[in-house]
Formats: C-alpha cells, sequence, structure tokens
C-alpha cells in the first residue's frame, strides 16, 4: 500500500517538474528571471529555517526583525535582477533604492516576507518580486521555499501556482467564509478601530486566519484557500507581487473605502467582487472612520 503512494508521489512531482519546465521556457522572460531570483533566495531560507545559530537578528523598529538571511537574500536577487537588467531599480525592503533611479522600470523585492515567523522558526515565509513599468506591475513572484509553492502572474496573462492556473474561490457571502488578516501590532494607535472591526469580521464569518506574510495570504485568496484578506499599514514590498497575482487569478483589491488607494496607504481589503463588497459592509467606515486612519 504504501509503496503505490510512495510511486504516485515520485509520478506526480516528476509529472509537476516537467509541466514547470515546460510553462517556464514560455513564460515572460522577466518573471522567468524574478522566479529564477527567488528560487535562490528561497533556497537560503530553506537552509538556515529552524538553524537559529546559524543567523543573527537585529531589531530595525520595535518588533520589526531583520536578519542576516534577509540580507544575503536581498543582495542574491538583486544580483540577479541587475545582471540580466542593467538599467533597471530596485526598490529593496532592507537597501531602499538602488540602480538606475531613473529608469522607468523598478523591481520591488522583499527577501523575506514573514520574517518573524523565520526567525522563530515557523515555516511559513517567502520571497516577493514584482516588477513595475512607469508605476503599473507587469510580473509578480512570490515564492514560499518550505512548501515548494511558486506563485506567478504577468498582467493580463493570468495566475499560476507551480504552473498550474489557479483561480479566487466562489464564495459569494462571508457565510462559512475563512478571511485571512494580521493585527496592527506596528500601529498600536489603530489597534481599538481594528479590534472593532475584528468582532465585526468573526460575527459574521467562518473562521479568521493570522499566519504573518502578507504576500502568502494575498496569493492563498488568489488559489482560493482564503475567501477573502484585510490588513493596515503593509509597505510595497509586502503586495507589490501578490496584488498583481490575486487580481490575475480574478480577485479584487481595495482600500476600506473600496478605492484603489491601498498602492499608497497599505490598507488592502480583498476578495472575489462578492467577498470584497461583504468586507466593504462589514468595514462600514462611515460608522468606524478610525479604520481609515
Ligand atoms: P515582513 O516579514 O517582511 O516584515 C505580517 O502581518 C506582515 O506585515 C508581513 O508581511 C510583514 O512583512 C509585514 N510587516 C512587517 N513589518 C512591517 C512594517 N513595519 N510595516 C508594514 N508591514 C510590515
Ligand atoms: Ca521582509
Amino acid at each position: 500500500m504504501h509503496e503505490v503512494f510512495s510511486d504516485i508521489r515520485v509520478y506526480e512531482t516528476l509529472r509537476d517538474a516537467m509541466l514547470f519546465d515546460k510553462w517556464n521556457l514560455k513564460m515572460h522572460p522577466m518573471l522567468n528571471i524574478a522566479a529564477r531570483a527567488a528560487r535562490s533566495a528561497g533556497n537560503l531560507i530553506a537552509r538556515n529555517l529552524g538553524q537559529q545559530g546559524s543567523f543573527e537578528v537585529e531589531e530595525k523598529n520595535k518588533d520589526d526583525l531583520v536578519t542576516t538571511i534577509d540580507k544575503q537574500c536581498e543582495k542574491v536577487i538583486i544580483d540577479t535582477l541587475l545582471k540580466s537588467y542593467r538599467d533597471h531599480s530596485v526598490l529593496a525592503e532592507e537597501s531602499g533604492v538602488v540602480g538606475n533611479p531613473d529608469s522607468e522600470y523598478q523591481w520591488v523585492i522583499d527577501p523575506i516576507d514573514g520574517t518573524t515567523n523565520f526567525v522563530k522558526g515557523i515555516a511559513h515565509c517567502a520571497v516577493s518580486i514584482a516588477l513595475r513599468h512607469n508605476g503599473k506591475t507587469e510580473v509578480g513572484v512570490v515564492f514560499d521555499p518550505m512548501l515548494n509553492e511558486m506563485f506567478t502572474a504577468a498582467r493580463g496573462e493570468g495566475a499560476f501556482l507551480n504552473g498550474h492556473r489557479i483561480r479566487v474561490s466562489p464564495r459569494d457571502s462571508l457565510d462559512g467564509a475563512i478571511i485571512g488578516t494580521a493585527f496592527p501590532t506596528r500601529y498600536r494607535d489603530r489597534m481599538p478601530a481594528y479590534l472593532e472591526l475584528f468582532s465585526r469580521l468573526i460575527a459574521n464569518c467562518a473562521d479568521v486566519r493570522r499566519m504573518g506574510s502578507a504576500s502568502l495570504d494575498l496569493c492563498y485568496v488568489a488559489c482560493g484557500r482564503f475567501d477573502g484578506y484585510l490588513e493596515q499599514g503593509l509597505k510595497p514590498w509586502d503586495f507589490a507581487a501578490g496584488d498583481l497575482i490575486l487580481r490575475e487569478a480574478g480577485g479584487i483589491v481595495s482600500d476600506f473605502m473600496g478605492e484603489t488607494g491601498y498602492v499608497k496607504s497599505g490598507n488592502l481589503v480583498s476578495g472575489n467582487p462578492k467577498m470584497l463588497r461583504a468586507l466593504l459592509k462589514i468595514c462600514d467606515v462611515q460608522n468606524l472612520p478610525a479604520i481609515l486612519k
């Protein structure tokens, strides 16, 4: 019995690898380079996760950590991207802007999204890489090295998980829904408004998940694992790639007003169009204006 299952698993792994290669070759060249960079950084993450003695941790701001692995991953990614695209610029979480600041092309990078999980040895974090052309996101890659899951999208070409097309869940109401979210622990003044929103949410959906990696949260909505997701105060590198992947999977992302201001504010609400409407109704900003802060 066991042997049959292990044979099936070997077959599935080989089949996925072949599909992935075929799809890889057809891919947008910039997406291909981004996926390669994400894989190199992901290998570093996978090798060091749970090996607390193998890296150093620094507190950038209160409860905001960075490790020597974040920095190594970021270097590998920037080197890979700029080797292929010398005149592009890069906006990276740890290094800020590097490369040509006048370029129309900007790569937006989070070398480890979910650094706190990584530091604690919790196997849930990702590499996030997006490319913006004149401010519009053209490609996005989010790679979970622990599950070997590569989420990808190119604008207008759909979203994929390891080469297989993904779509948002079809659930049309909060009834039975699983919603991803996060507490605004870095913006404590926002906590009372958020907790009010949280209690409305939990009263209306099946349950919530707080996983700790915004890019993966968006991808989990993209592939239907979550029915929706909301979080406040994100930075561009946390959501640039996941935003495109989710939209290419049929989802919508907005701010708490239902508008596009999230690109600047980092306050995101997302889901399929009906789920987004249901979430915005729960937020009811008229009666909870503090959530817009
Ligand atoms: P990080 O691991 O790259 O720091 C957790 O809810 C999410 O919030 C993670 O995606 C985390 O990204 C992000 N995050 C961490 N610090 C943040 C900060 N100072 N501002 C905004 N988002 C942050
Ligand atoms: Ca990070």
